[in-house]
């Protein structure tokens, strides 16, 4: 079975979990975290986890929770990013938005929700490594809150009134899409126990990855038109595209020091490349 497979596998048993003892009060919480978590995601972070695992040769069994944590994280900042308060859209995924299915009230809930139970499953899955366990929260807590993607996010907020550098632009996509893609990756490093130098050179990698990745969506948004203050409006596309490239041959070059065959790892950057979606 595909790793990814194994992961749908496990997010849907623990749904499962989730949804024993519920009433019809919750019943539709549950359905409303369950529509966006299931609902044709690229399940990009968690391919990238379970690459770095193939290439280390480990279980993907030892990363699997804490992948299931970095979807329901992104899937709430999903829901509560298309909210009316944010950006207000109707489509996600070509697909009704949480909101327009399950109200205002129920979307921002299941958001919480998704986002306290990541924690959850991170200590109740690596409870009997105990400082991994600490490691894990400590990792995402800073990876998503006010130093990170919710920075993001306010840096985002802010941009709409006032016109950002191109460094500060880079440094929202660090914050806001950057943190969680590149924690995605140092937190699997962690579960499969890689030394600390080893960890440090896949943060650098899960760093240029997380950019790597926006840049992307910058470009494929610019497609229909280009947003006022995006980084494509500001340097141009062809200089966004630029960066894309360079960003992505420092990556290739990396992972190749990393294993020189054409591992899984390769596969998911050359597909963000030229991903169309
Ligand atoms: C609401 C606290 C809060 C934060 C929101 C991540 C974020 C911050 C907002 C999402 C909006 C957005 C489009 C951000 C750029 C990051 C990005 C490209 C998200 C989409 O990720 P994909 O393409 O989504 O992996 P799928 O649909 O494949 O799961």
């Amino acid at each position: 079975m595909q790793a990814l497979d194994l992961f749908e596998e496990h997010a849907q048993s623990w749904l499962k979990s989730i949804n024993k003892n519920q009433s019809v009060v919750t019943e539709k919480l549950i359905s409303s975290m369950s529509y966006s978590l299931f609902s044709g995601g690229k399940r990009f972070r968690p391919a990238l986890g379970l690459a770095l695992v193939e290439i280390y040769g480990a279980h993907p069994k030892t990363v699997m929770p804490w992948l299931l944590a970095i979807e329901c994280i992104h899937t709430y900042s999903l829901i509560h990013d298309d909210l009316p308060a944010l950006d207000n859209d109707s489509l996600r995924r070509g697909q009704p938005t949480n909101h327009v299915i399950f109200g205002e009230d129920i979307a921002l809930l299941a958001g919480d929700a998704l986002s306290s139970e990541a924690f959850s499953i991170i200590a109740e899955n690596y409870y009997d490594r105990p400082e991994l366990a600490l490691d894990l929260i400590k990792l995402l807590s800073h990876a998503i809150g006010p130093h990170g993607m919710v920075k993001g996010q306010v840096i985002d907020l802010f941009s709409k009134c006032n016109q950002l550098s191109p460094d500060d632009i880079l440094e929202m996509h660090n914050l806001k899409t950057g943190a969680l893609i590149r924690s995605a990756l140092l937190g699997s490093a962690k579960c499969i126990g890689l030394t600390p130098d080893k960890q440090k050179n896949i943060d650098q990698i899960g760093q240029w990855i997380g950019l790597a990745f926006q840049l992307k969506d910058d470009l494929l948004d610019s497609e229909s038109e280009i947003e006022a203050g995006s980084l494509p409006a500001i340097i141009g596309l062809a200089a966004t595209q630029n960066l894309l490239n360079q960003t992505t041959e420092k990556l290739q070059s990396a992972l190749f020091n990393l294993t020189s065959s054409n591992n899984e790892l390769k596969k998911l950057v050359d597909f963000n490349l030229n991903r169309a979606n």
